[in-house]
């Protein structure tokens, strides 16, 4: 089938459950890449929070593993947060999707992130990984460009990385999930 997730069961643990929120402005990539990592299978559960949340949950018939994905935009919904924090807890990802080519939008991208990074404690064991989406569009900036006007490098003690991809091709989305299965602890 073609299918990302079918050969990413093999990176994963088996008989653990994982659980990862992919999270980000609107109109980042999260549902392209949701979908792409979705290709093939059609177990998804649907929104609960008021439209903005999509969860999709894998289970591997023979391992026993289990990979919940959940899904949604972060930024001028203030009056969501408080229910954002049911799914805080043993998040084991966070994948925080930028739009590298929009530019105009780092600023808030960036306050975003540190504000998510700092303010929930329950994220604080989470590893993250950070998507430098759309890198098919030229005028996107550089995963270099990006790690430092985002300040990763001011996060501490805590795990994380930057990578180029594209939600569009699917380019790098396989090494993204493989830094994961490799850096959950
Ligand atoms: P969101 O879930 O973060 O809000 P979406 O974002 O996944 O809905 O994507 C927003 C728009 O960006 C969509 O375009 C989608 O096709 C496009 N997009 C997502 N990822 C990529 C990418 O890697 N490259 C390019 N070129 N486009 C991408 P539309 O036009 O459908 O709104």
């Amino acid at each position: 089938m073609g299918s990302l997730f079918s050969s990413l069961f093999g990176m994963f643990r088996a008989n653990r459950s994982y659980k990862l929120l992919i999270l980000g402005l609107n109109n980042a990539g999260k549902t392209s890449i949701l979908y792409h990592l979705q290709l093939g299978h059609a177990i998804t559960t649907q929104p609960t929070l008021g439209g903005n949340t999509e969860t999709l949950t894998i289970t591997h018939p023979h391992t026993n593993n289990t990979i919940t994905l959940t899904c949604w935009d972060l930024g001028g919904q203030e009056q969501l947060r408080a229910s954002w924090k049911l799914y805080y807890d043993h998040t084991d990802a966070v994948l925080f999707v930028v739009d590298a080519a929009d530019t105009a939008r780092f600023a808030t991208a960036k306050e975003v992130l540190h504000q998510l990074l700092h303010s929930e404690p329950s994220l604080q064991h989470s590893v993250l990984l950070v998507l430098a989406n759309k890198q098919d569009v030229e005028s996107a900036a550089s995963p270099a460009e990006l790690m430092e006007y985002l300040e990763l490098g001011k996060l501490k003690n805590r795990t994380w990385t930057l990578m180029g991809c594209s939600a569009s091709t699917g380019e790098s989305l396989r090494e993204a999930m493989n830094w994961i299965a490799e850096n959950v602890v």
